[in-house]
């Protein structure tokens, strides 16, 4: 069927009409009928999601309803008598994790977020340039950061007092590193404590064992998977490559997204004070060089440089800012 196309003046309309359906829902002064819904995985035009009652439906988008991903909270319009409904709009977002796209556009892959735990490990090697970009994009989005190190198992001698990989710097700037291994089932109940009814997303390389910690996190995952692999075909399976990203329930409340592995994570979409302002560690020098469009390199009285020099910014991390904006 061809796609119905629209002119401004009906965009502005059903742009319209959703903001009043929306406020009407939030005061509950809405149609009978709608319910609240979580998103806990989506495909082009359709989301799988899950309502107050822990029923999951397919809920198909209607259309120009925007971007809906895992987290979103959604108004749906159940379908009588099928699990099919139909996702009339999106709830307002408490926060959002985007993604740059080229051309310095960006695009929504999480939303509703508490916790972005970065999964590193031994093998593959932990790339820190890549942890201090997803560091930046938290940062920017008001999400708590925490660093993940899994598959400790593979350490020859391994102790939390001094751990590998430059990892105390980070903790030195007040980040919360945890230490697991998915495969030996060590450091989880950590873990499930700090996502007690927090939402959180899994994020990093291909191979950490995202997906390994979260089946370990979800006990009946497998159940999880199967009723919306029911609803859903292509949902992705624990021991391959994820290709999706996917919702899961904890037993003691929260939630865990579960995100297909990167390569890179590129900032274009963030400028270059906004990614100054995600180093933490910069922010009380941001301002204070002798030149206000300082790029913090060769400059005279750089106040970054300067920090470097007298040991309080570490220069790795420096060099990190410039490989982003310089990207
Ligand atoms: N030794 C060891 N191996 C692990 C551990 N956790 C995961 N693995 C192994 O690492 C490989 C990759 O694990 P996944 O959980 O699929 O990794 P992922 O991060 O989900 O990867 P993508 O979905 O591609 O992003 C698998 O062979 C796991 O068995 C661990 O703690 N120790
Ligand atoms: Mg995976
Ligand atoms: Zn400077």
């Amino acid at each position: 069927m061809a796609k119905r196309r629209l002119n401004d003046q009906q965009k502005n309309r059903i742009e319209k009409n959703r903001r009043e359906l929306v406020q009407a829902f939030l005061e509950g002064t809405a149609r009978p009928g709608l319910e609240q819904a979580l998103v806990i995985s989506q495909q082009p035009r359709i989301a799988i999601v899950k309502d107050r009652q822990q029923r999951i439906h397919k809920a198909l988008l209607r259309q120009h309803v925007g971007p809906v991903v895992c987290g979103d909270q959604v108004i749906i319009e159940p379908g009588k008598g099928t699990d099919t409904a139909s996702l009339l709009a999106v709830l307002p977002r408490r926060t959002q994790l985007d993604k740059s796209l080229s051309g310095g556009n960006s695009k929504l892959f999480a939303a509703n977020i508490d916790l972005l735990l970065i999964v590193l490990a031994c093998e593959p090697e932990p790339r820190l340039e890549l942890l201090d970009r997803y560091l930046v994009i938290a940062e920017h989005a008001g999400i708590t950061p925490m660093i993940v190190l899994n598959k400790i198992d593979l350490l020859q001698a391994f102790s939390t007092d001094s751990p590998p990989y430059q990892l105390q710097d980070y903790q030195a700037l007040g980040y919360q590193v945890h230490f697991t291994s998915a495969k030996q089932c060590a450091g989880l109940p950590t873990l499930t404590s700090c996502l007690a009814s927090k939402t959180g997303i899994f994020a990093g390389q291909s191979g950490v064992g995202k997906s390994s910690l979260t089946l370990r996190l979800i006990p009946d995952l497998d159940e999880q998977r199967r009723i919306q692999t029911n609803a859903l075909s292509s949902a992705s399976h624990g021991r391959h490559t994820t290709s999706m990203s996917v919702l899961y329930t904890l037993s003691h409340g929260g939630h865990i997204i579960d995100s297909p592995g990167v390569r890179d994570i590129g900032l274009e979409h963030l400028d270059t004070r906004q990614v100054a302002q995600g180093f933490v560690e910069f922010r009380p020098y941001l301002g204070r060089c002798r030149f206000a469009d300082c790029r913090h390199r060769q400059e005279p009285g750089c106040a970054l440089q300067q920090a470097v020099e007298q040991g309080k910014i570490a220069a790795r991390r420096l060099a990190s800012y410039h490989k982003i904006i310089a990207a």
